[in-house]
């Protein structure tokens, strides 16, 4: 042995802070982006199995974000969901895309979702250029495979994948029908670094109950709704009340921006808020378990989605 060799404390091996640090699991935080209705929240949902996001056929259904924990033996996921970046015309519009744009610096890992049926939009575009200006690694997923043409998906994808130099890998898939998904799975596992579990394991989401039940009713009323009416819709849990072991009471309401909207609202003889309160009611009892008495009334708050004060009561701040 030579007098140059080290002492035998440096071939000590590294303590490691985590004691039972398993450098084969994988974790991180996903960042889902996109233009409205490209499937972001769809796609959520389906990697987690489960309905978190709410979803819906119009543009600028996700308000707020939206977190998603999957856990898998060798993987957690924390993905976020945000509203569908866009040019806003209001308060609240200005709130959704900010609370996009925040959620970037945040991210391990962004998926930036596109429509693959369609070619690149302004909006689109939009995204791209924020995604271009940021430093972190872009998966590009194209969605809706199962309605784009083998020529649409084949010029378009060439138009997305040049919109964006960061981009690492990208995967064509259907949300919707849950076609490649699994493979999206393994590419997260390869792009994530290794890390520990941030969540236990039986947590799917760190959002609140009552935000939940406020969601699925909009839900309703954004699928069965028509025109301006969805966007001009609010809603808000105004009690919340376990009655017995059971049975929970819940008073809602939905706030719209004019009496015509009202009107719209509550349909014939109140049919359709009958319709959109006991579909919103079941979701809402598989979701909780338990038996819901959902007390839902209807009020216009005139320009709310312009008003500042308004937007901050119904926490769009
Ligand atoms: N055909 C088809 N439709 C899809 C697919 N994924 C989502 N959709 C539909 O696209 C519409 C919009 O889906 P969302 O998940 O709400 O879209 P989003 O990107 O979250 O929209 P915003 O929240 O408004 O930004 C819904 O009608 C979905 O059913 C897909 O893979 N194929
Ligand atoms: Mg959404």
């Amino acid at each position: 042995m030579s007098d140059s060799s080290p002492p035998p404390g440096d071939f000590m091996p590294v303590a490691n802070d985590l004691p039972d640090f398993d450098p084969s699991h994988h974790s991180g935080f996903v960042v889902v982006v996109g233009r409205p209705n490209v499937g972001k929240s769809t796609l959520m949902n389906a990697l987690l199995g489960q309905k978190i996001a709410i979803v819906s056929p119009r543009p600028q259904t996700t308000r707020n974000r939206i977190t998603g924990i999957l856990t898998r033996e060798q993987m957690q996921i924390v993905f976020i969901d945000t509203p569908g970046i866009h040019r806003p015309k209001h308060g609240l519009g200005k709130y959704m895309v900010a609370q996009a744009m925040a959620a970037l610096p945040d991210a391990d890992l962004i998926l930036w979702v596109v429509d693959v049926s369609k070619a690149p939009r302004d909006d689109d575009k939009r995204v791209a250029l924020t995604l271009s200006q940021q430093p972190l690694p872009v998966l590009l997923v194209m969605n809706k495979i199962d309605i784009a043409t083998p020529e649409a998906l084949l010029a378009h994808s060439e138009v997305y994948r040049s919109l964006v130099p960061g981009i690492v890998d990208d995967l064509a898939l259907s949300a919707l029908k849950q076609r490649g998904t699994a493979a999206l799975l393994d590419l997260l596992y390869r792009y994530l670094p290794p890390g520990p579990r941030y969540f236990p394991p039986e947590q799917v989401t760190d959002i609140q109950e009552r935000f939940l039940v406020a969601e699925l009713i909009r839900e309703k009323a954004l699928l069965h709704l028509h025109a301006e009416v969805p966007h001009a819709v609010a809603v808000d849990i105004e009690s919340f009340a376990e009655r017995s072991a059971d049975l929970v009471y819940i008073g809602a309401r939905i706030f719209v921006e004019r009496d015509s909207q009202k009107g719209i609202l509550l349909g014939k003889g109140g049919s359709m808020l009958k319709r959109i309160g006991s579909e919103a009611r079941s979701e809402i009892e598989a979701m909780l378990g338990q038996r819901v008495y959902l007390d839902l009334r209807v009020k216009v708050k005139p320009r709310w989605r312009r008003d500042a004060a308004e937007l901050r009561r119904l926490g769009y701040v």
